[in-house]
């Protein structure tokens, strides 16, 4: 089988209700299909969700690099061949959302190919995951009433707040009265997108450690090595590294040099393939794992249940899976559902992410 031609589609598809977060806000899920066509006559898809305040890659950065750059490289190979289109992309630094659609693509050609799910290529340990909902930046009220109607509604238990304000009351504060509200069943974490400085975040572990957090993400830059380093030796609870760990590479230097002791996985910017690297990584030196979501639409939260469900210590906390319910359309042919608080792999060849045409059509922003 070999590559016949590689696709980049943007499209633009509203929020309804707006993701706002320390580093940034998602207004409109301006994304990029990508698709891998074969002389099968068998395509894989993949969603790529840019981020450009997180990884400096734009809706036309990721069209570009796919079209002029990887496209090109990659016409011809086999699908199957996939360490060589790995060593082909490694020659261009950064890009990792637009690699790691290529990659989500490549699998989802070849499970089709075999006809097989991914979800079982990768490891088949479980069925379906555990949903984390993240709560983006409100007044601390209207966090509670969110959490409690996913709760009613969808029977999530597990949530992820977003904090890094100043001043450091806010945050405090919305800690109190989602714990205060939903009672001491829950999980609650942290996700600070590099708001705060290190030592800010030291003071905001201490007056929330009655709270039961249980991890704190991306608190500061990891560029500040050394009062980062501080923080997670003095933290009782574990510091994720997310942004600042997009490759294994990455990973390694975060956890041997001590700016974090738990990774977030992102199968957005990871793929599969970087995704098990990281993995494997985590699980031989003893960290947790989360599965995070890039702010993905269904088609990008599948590829992370797919992931995330195929491995014991991925599927062995909630994933984030939940931030495409406020979103005002999907392209997913087929929705997901969230039932008592768990979504399902897909037993479908791929990755079970089908597109509906009429939909891409419809929100395309090239035609
Ligand atoms: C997260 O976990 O940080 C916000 C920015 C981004 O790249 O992902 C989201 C969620
Ligand atoms: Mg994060």
């Amino acid at each position: 089988m070999k590559i016949t031609a590689v696709e980049a589609i943007p499209y633009a598809i509203p929020y309804t209700h707006p993701l706002k977060f320390a580093s940034g806000e998602v207004t409109t899920a301006d994304h990029i299909v990508v698709r891998i066509h074969t002389d099968a006559g068998i395509t894989g898809t993949a969603d790529a969700p840019p981020r450009p305040y997180t990884y400096g890659e734009t809706q036309t950065s990721i069209k570009v690099i796919i079209e002029d750059v990887f496209g090109p490289e990659l016409i011809g190979l086999d699908p199957f061949d996939r360490e060589k289109i790995h060593a082909i992309m490694h020659r261009t630094i950064h890009n990792q959302v637009a690699k790691g659609a290529v990659d989500i693509a490549l699998w989802d050609l070849m499970g089709k190919a075999l006809e097989t799910p991914v979800h079982k290529l990768l490891g088949g340990y479980t069925d379906s995951m555990r949903v984390s909902h993240m709560l983006g930046f409100k007044p601390a009220e209207e966090l509670l009433e969110e959490a409690q109607r996913f709760g009613d509604q969808y029977g999530i238990t597990t949530f992820k707040l977003k904090v890094g304000r100043r001043p450091l009351a806010l945050d405090i504060e919305a800690v109190r009265v989602l714990r205060e509200g939903l009672g001491d069943d829950v999980e609650i974490y942290l996700d600070a997108n590099r708001g705060w400085t290190a030592n800010e975040a030291m003071e905001v572990l201490r007056q929330t450690a009655n709270y039961g957090l249980t991890m704190l993400e991306e608190p500061c830059d990891a560029k500040e090595a050394m009062s980062r380093r501080r923080l997670v030796d003095h933290s009782p609870i574990p510091i994720v590294g997310d942004e600042s760990v997009p490759t294994a590479g990455d990973a390694s230097r975060e956890l041997l040099s001590g700016g974090a002791n738990a990774i977030c996985i992102k199968t957005a910017r990871s793929g599969f393939t970087e995704a098990t690297e990281i993995l494997g990584l985590c699980t031989g030196l003893g960290v947790d794992v989360t599965m995070g979501n890039q702010i993905d639409t269904q088609v990008g939260s599948l590829a992370t249940v797919t992931f995330g469900a195929a491995h014991r210590a991925s599927s062995a906390r909630a994933g984030e899976l939940s931030n495409f319910l406020d979103m005002s359309d999907d392209l997913l042919a087929d929705p997901i559902e969230i039932v008592d608080g768990r979504i399902a792999v897909r037993d479908l060849p791929g990755v079970g992410a089908e597109i509906d045409a009429d939909k891409l059509a419809h929100y395309r922003t090239d035609s």
